[in-house]
């Protein structure tokens, strides 16, 4: 091995490793919903070297990348087997997306990718691109991960190449190793993505969150978080949608929204993590929102605080496309705890955390929207007397 090779072979090594082995710590003092941390806790400079570099000297004289890594982002998580897991979408210098689990002893810090990608089997029509994975344990003892999956429109013309069709892909696993490819889901809608599967069985079937949307970007006539029923995951179709939560005039989800991960079960209701998008200048908004749905009724949303959730911030503004944070992964642990993960601008993966009892209290004590500037300053009023009655306000 030439000298020159040797180094640059071990200052790759080492930058790899400090990546890796950074310690994360909280942000600030926050807003008490949940903890930010400083650094993103999955990145390009993650995937391992073996992945990028052929390490041979005779077929890598000067150690060049040989396949880029554009980012990593928009990872379903679960807890197995005592482990965080994250399976990433990570996107190549090609543009092309697969998968690739990652795995950490607290949840915070240290993720590490398994040693190879998910090889993901394909159905009869192959896939052009696949993205944002949502994990889903099922009591029917699967794990299953619906995606999406993206194909050339085979109505585009020549001229146009980049009309695509989304569709939800569906594939079912039991150690997140080998999995199952089933076909792809059938709905009404001409295009989906964001599709989640319930991790429960409601009525003996399978319970999915859709989107329907008209078009790839644009949801059209779409762009609602849809519910539907299905006998069989092996041969999913869905003949009714019902939009359980809808686009709204001047709200943060006035575009398009899009159910985030699986629910969380609370005792006092499911707990949703969503996406809403809105137009500005600048391009589309994307943050995230909660809202909260009945344990008997999947369609009837019980509480939902006004405006968003998570929103994009200082760095997390800034990537391949900016002003976007997107989660499709959280974990609640068994004490409590929930790791919510989530991408910024389409580029890398962070963590915020919190507890299932911190996010029922936000999601039932915060004033719904009240769709008018004159509601808001009735909720800051309201807030204001009732320090001033309690006798607090001095100690703001
Ligand atoms: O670029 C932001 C996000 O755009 C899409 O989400 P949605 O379908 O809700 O608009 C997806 O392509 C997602 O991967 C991406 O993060």
């Amino acid at each position: 091995m030439t000298q020159q090779f040797k180094q640059r072979l071990a200052h790759l090594q080492a930058e790899h490793a400090q990546v890796i082995n950074k310690q994360n710590e909280v942000a600030d003092t926050g807003n008490g919903v949940f903890s930010r941390f400083k650094s993103p806790v999955l990145t390009a400079a993650h995937t391992p070297l073996a992945w990028r570099y052929d390490l041979d000297e005779q077929r890598n004289p000067y150690l060049m990348e040989r396949f880029g890594i554009n980012a990593v982002f928009n990872a379903g998580a679960i807890k197995y087997n005592g482990k965080y897991l994250m399976i990433a979408r990570v996107e190549g210098a090609d543009r092309k997306s697969f998968f690739a689990v990652a795995e950490s002893a607290d949840g915070i810090n240290g993720f590490k990718f398994w040693d190879y990608p998910v090889e993901l089997p394909e159905t009869d029509e192959p896939d052009t691109n696949v993205y944002d994975m949502r994990l889903t344990q099922h009591e029917d003892g699967w794990i299953y991960g619906l995606f999406c999956t993206e194909r050339r429109d085979p109505e585009a013309p020549p001229h146009d190449q980049s009309m695509a069709i989304a569709a939800c892909g569906i594939a079912r696993t039991k150690d997140l190793v080998k999995w199952e490819r089933l076909p792809d889901l059938k709905t009404n809608s001409p295009q989906q993505r964001n599709v989640v599967l319930h991790p429960e069985f409601v009525d003996g079937k399978y319970a999915l969150y859709t989107r329907p949307q008209d078009g790839f970007i644009s949801a059209g006539t779409g762009g609602g978080i849809g519910f539907g029923l299905c006998d069989s995951m092996e041969n999913a179709v869905l003949d009714t949608e019902t939009i359980i939560h809808n686009k709204n005039y001047h709200t943060v989800y006035e575009a398009k929204n899009g159910q985030g991960p699986a629910p969380i079960k609370t005792e006092k209701g499911w707990l949703h993590l969503a996406h809403g998008v809105r137009n500005t200048a600048a391009g589309l908004r994307y943050v995230l929102y909660m809202f909260m749905t009945d344990l008997d009724d999947l369609t009837k949303v019980l509480y939902q605080p006004a405006g968003y959730f998570l929103a994009p911030e200082g760095e997390e503004r800034v990537g391949d496309v900016s002003n976007v944070v997107f989660c499709n992964g959280w974990i609640a642990d068994e004490d409590g705890s929930v790791y919510i993960y989530y991408a910024s601008s389409d580029t890398r993966m962070h963590v915020a955390t919190t507890t299932v009892d911190k996010l029922v209290d936000y999601v039932m004590h915060t004033p719904a929207d009240g769709f008018r500037s004159v509601s808001s300053v009735e909720v800051v009023y309201n807030i204001i007397d009732k320090n001033k009655d309690s006798g607090k306000l001095q100690e703001a």
